[in-house]
């Protein structure tokens, strides 16, 4: 069946120029408000490379509104202006147009050398983030569910959910997981990468701005994966200093013996509330979160060792407390994953010691 053309000439219709001028127009206007986008105000910056990464995230933006604007701007343009009318006939078709070597030539070029520049932009600030000549602190960054472990040269113990870094010191961040997926992101690095178990991903950054910036998980990694962040503080030289030999002295302390004697089950049962009952409920050992229940520590038929083997005693309590234990069930953190001091210790042990002694009146 002959199908009747719309139009017979191919034209670009009688408000393409005006409306060309409008577009551009606005395109202009939009790239500007992107050049000129105070993001790093919205998000702090932390120092290189994020500067970069903010000229190329503009850079893309504004290649990006104008394919939107146009594209956009002359669909809506042809589809009024080439419009089906009344006069023309049920099954009206627009001119086909075939083989249009000079167009063909110029929609191939253009989006190559666009994605050429934005590959070479983008391969060079990864590659800086790869190799920095010149490092200064190396250190390393571990997902744990549901905690970031930070270890530093030198320091004999793992510091949890806060990550230190002097100012204007390039840093080697050498990121992993122990146990699931996690994503190690920092808006403010502008730096995203994923902690996977058995892989050690490096990246390189040097702080320039004092501050206390945002650290998040953004992968997903189980029941408490919201609740997974951490806080990235970019202090002075000085004060960094500070900061290592206060942290050696705290683990210099950690070392000295409990005194169980001293615990407080009142101060164990607010310190309960807000660090272990994410994992733990206190009724029986089968109550399960994420770990068992630890309400009848030392009667529940149940159960009549702990999970270590050992007959349950504050002792052998503590001892899990200190030291962590993985088991069948899953990984109870040690105390530096939990931020115990001694006092806080002997005020758990004492607290699960006083429900055991409830439960058998
Ligand atoms: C991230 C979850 C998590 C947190 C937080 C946590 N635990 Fe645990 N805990 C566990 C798991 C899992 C086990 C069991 C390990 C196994 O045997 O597989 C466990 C085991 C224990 C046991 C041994 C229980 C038994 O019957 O032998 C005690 C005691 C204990 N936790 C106390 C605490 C205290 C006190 C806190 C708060 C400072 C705490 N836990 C915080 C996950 C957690
Ligand atoms: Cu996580």
């Amino acid at each position: 069946m002959a199908q009747s053309r719309a139009h017979r000439k191919m034209s670009l219709g009688p408000g393409f120029w005006p409306v060309t001028i409008a577009l551009t127009i606005v395109n202009v206007a939009i790239s500007y408000v992107i050049a000129v986008f105070p993001f790093e105000q919205l998000v702090p910056i932390v120092g290189a490379p994020a500067d970069q990464i903010d000229t190329l995230f503009r850079f893309m933006s504004v290649i990006g509104n104008a394919i939107f604007v146009y594209v956009l701007g002359y669909l809506v343009y042809f589809a009024i202006v080439w419009r089906w009318r009344p006069s023309d006939g049920p099954d009206a078709i627009g001119v086909q147009v075939h083989d249009v070597p000079k167009l063909e030539f110029w929609w191939t070029v253009v989006p190559s050398i666009i994605v050429a520049i934005i590959a070479i932009f983008s391969v060079r600030i990864w590659a800086g983030m790869q190799n920095t000549p010149g490092d200064v602190l190396t250190m390393e960054a571990i997902g744990h569910q549901f905690k970031f472990e930070f270890r530093y040269p030198k320091m004999k113990n793992s510091v949890y959910d806060s990550m230190h870094v002097p100012v204007d010191t390039p840093v080697t961040l050498n990121v992993t997981s122990a146990d699931v997926l996690h994503s190690f992101w920092s808006p403010s690095l502008r730096i995203k990468a994923d902690m996977v178990p058995g892989l050690v991903q490096t990246l390189r950054f040097t702080p320039e701005h004092i501050g206390k910036y945002a650290i998040i998980c953004t992968e997903f990694c189980g029941t408490q994966h919201a609740n997974m962040a951490a806080a990235l503080y970019v202090d002075s030289q000085q004060a960094f200093g500070a900061w290592l030999s206060a942290q050696a002295r705290q683990q210099g302390q950690a070392s000295a013996p409990v005194a169980l004697g001293s615990g407080q089950a009142a101060a164990g049962q607010a310190l309960f509330g807000q660090k272990c009952s994410t994992c733990h409920s206190i009724g029986p050992f089968n109550q399960k979160i994420v770990g068992p229940g630890l309400g009848h520590l030392f009667n529940d038929p149940a159960h009549p060792a702990l999970v270590t083997g050992e007959k349950a005693s504050p002792a052998a309590i503590s001892h899990i407390l200190i030291s962590g234990y993985q088991g069948p069930i899953g990984v109870m953190p040690n105390r530096q994953a939990n931020a115990l001091s001694n006092q806080d210790i002997a005020n758990l042990v004492a607290y699960l010691t006083s429900l055991s002694q409830k439960k058998q009146r």
